[in-house]
Order: C-alpha cells, then sequence, then structure tokens
C-alpha cells in the first residue's frame, strides 16, 4: 500500500486538504481484505520539511496542525474477485435444450442421446489450452441420481473442444455440465425428456402430439424435438413412436405427464 502526498485545493477562501490511498495487490490476489485507516496523524507535519518555514502549507500564517481536522475512517472491505479463468462463449447443445427423442428402440436397441457437449472458450488468466481437460469438468444431474462422467476433450476446432460423456444424459433429468471449476465456472443444462416435442418441461399427449403434427406440416422443428424415432427425418412414423413413449411399449415406460425442474443453469 502506498500513500500519495496531500494535495491542497483552494475551495473559496477554506484552504482543504485531500488524501489519496492506493492498495496495490498482487495480480493473483483474491480474496476479502479489510483496510483501516487511524485517525489522520499530524505530528510529522510539525518538523522538517512542514515546519514554520513551510509557507506553502500555512498560508494564513497559522499552524498547519490547527486546521487539520483528526479523522477516523470506518473500515474498508474489499472483495477482490479471483483471478480471470477460461471463459465459455458458446455451448452446443445450447443450454436449456431439451431432447424429446426415444433413448433407444421401443426393444432396447439402439440407445442414443446426447454424449457430447461443444464448448468454444477464451482463454484468460491463467488458463490455458492445457487446462481443458476431464479434470475440468463436473457433471450432475437434476433431480439428482448417477451422472456421466468427462471422459475425454477433443479439439474440434480453434478453440472450440468436445467434452465426451461417458454415457448419453439421463431420461428425464437435467445433465448440467460445468467446465472451469470454481472461481469462474461455465455451466450448462441439458435435457432429455422424450415426448417432449414442445422442449417445456412437460410431456402432455395433446399438446405434444399437436405439436409433432406442425413439425410434419412445416418441417421447420429441430431434430431433437420432432425426430421422436431418431430415423434422421420427421415424418409420421415419429407420430407412432411418440404414442409408444406416451403410453409405455417394449422397454419404454409411460412417459405421459413426466416433467422436468426448473433447469439447474
Ligand atoms: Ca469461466
Ligand atoms: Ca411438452
Ligand atoms: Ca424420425
Amino acid at each position: 500500500m502506498a500513500g500519495t502526498p496531500f494535495h491542497r485545493c483552494d475551495l473559496g477562501m477554506t484552504p482543504r486538504y485531500f488524501g489519496t490511498v492506493k492498495l496495490k495487490v498482487s495480480d493473483d490476489a483474491a480474496g476479502q481484505f479489510v483496510v483501516c485507516l487511524d485517525g489522520s496523524d499530524i505530528t510529522h507535519m510539525q518538523g522538517p520539511p512542514y515546519g514554520p518555514d513551510f509557507s506553502y502549507m500555512v498560508p494564513d500564517g497559522a499552524p498547519i496542525a490547527a486546521r487539520i481536522i483528526p479523522m477516523k475512517f470506518e473500515c474498508l472491505t474489499i472483495n477482490l474477485a479471483p483471478p480471470k479463468f477460461c471463459d465459455v462463449t458458446e455451448w452446443v447443445p445450447a443450454t436449456g435444450t431439451i431432447d424429446g427423442r426415444q433413448i433407444s428402440n421401443p426393444d432396447g436397441t439402439n440407445p442414443a442421446g446426447f454424449n457430447s457437449v461443444d464448448l468454444t472458450l477464451v482463454f484468460g488468466g491463467d488458463c490455458t489450452s492445457e487446462d481443458v481437460t476431464p479434470a475440468a469438468f463436473t457433471v450432475t444431474t437434476l433431480p439428482a441420481g448417477t451422472a456421466p462422467s468427462v471422459t475425454s476433450v477433443t479439439l474440434v476446432s480453434g478453440t472450440t473442444y468436445r467434452a465426451n460423456l461417458s454415457t448419453t444424459i439421463p431420461a428425464n433429468k437435467w445433465t448440467k455440465i460445468c467446465f472451469d471449476p470454481s472461481p469462474d465456472e461455465d455451466c450448462v443444462c441439458i435435457g432429455s425428456l422424450p415426448g417432449d416435442v414442445q422442449g417445456n418441461r412437460a410431456v402432455n399427449a395433446t399438446a405434444d402430439a399437436e405439436r409433432l403434427r406442425q413439425c410434419l406440416d412445416t418441417q421447420t422443428c429441430a431434430e431433437h424435438q420432432g425426430d421422436l424415432n431418431r430415423s434422421g427425418a420427421i415424418n409420421p412414423r415419429d407420430l407412432i413412436r411418440l404414442m409408444d413413449i406416451l403410453n409405455g411399449a417394449g422397454n419404454f415406460d409411460p412417459n405421459n405427464l413426466q416433467t422436468l425442474p426448473l433447469s439447474p443453469c
């Protein structure tokens, strides 16, 4: 900490004296600092070079000490944010995405679902490409349950990386994937709710079937919403598969009226 010299400033007829205190910390400083200043100490102004000969400080001839009102400062609490880590500028799938497709065929074959996320990074602070490792990710689910883990990270291009999960994200839950754990984490939440063509956190036979009919008409729905059977196309077979998901069929438990909680992101 360093103090700058006091400055004299004339405001009307009354000289005022101001002080500035500068707090200098190292680049990686973080946490809470409490700065307390004692009452003004004027004793040092009574000796050289502030003695009677120091006329600039005593323009009206009165001792400088007589015109300083000792002050008592409240302690100042400063919370320093930790150093900047990497930041994620884009996640794919985007946070809030809900996969409405089946998680397997009704007979249990062809298990499928989101099993990776892509993240585009801006490096900063202490964070470099070497920090983009599986250990930098945490994965949880809501409702709580067994979550996949990040098993590997591959470079897609530029500063876009793919975090590969150990399994597909579980059905009827949010999966929350966070990079760059404390103190500067970035998270994405992806849901899986088979039958939720609307992506509104609720499976409803009437509303989601109606939405799928619109998808068939307009072909403007995202694949993860309208391609219930994961065929790569949205067509009437998806309407049949939606019925299987709603009512239960083979390995499918009935998913009508299933809901997701609010996203944890
Ligand atoms: Ca970050
Ligand atoms: Ca819905
Ligand atoms: Ca399809």
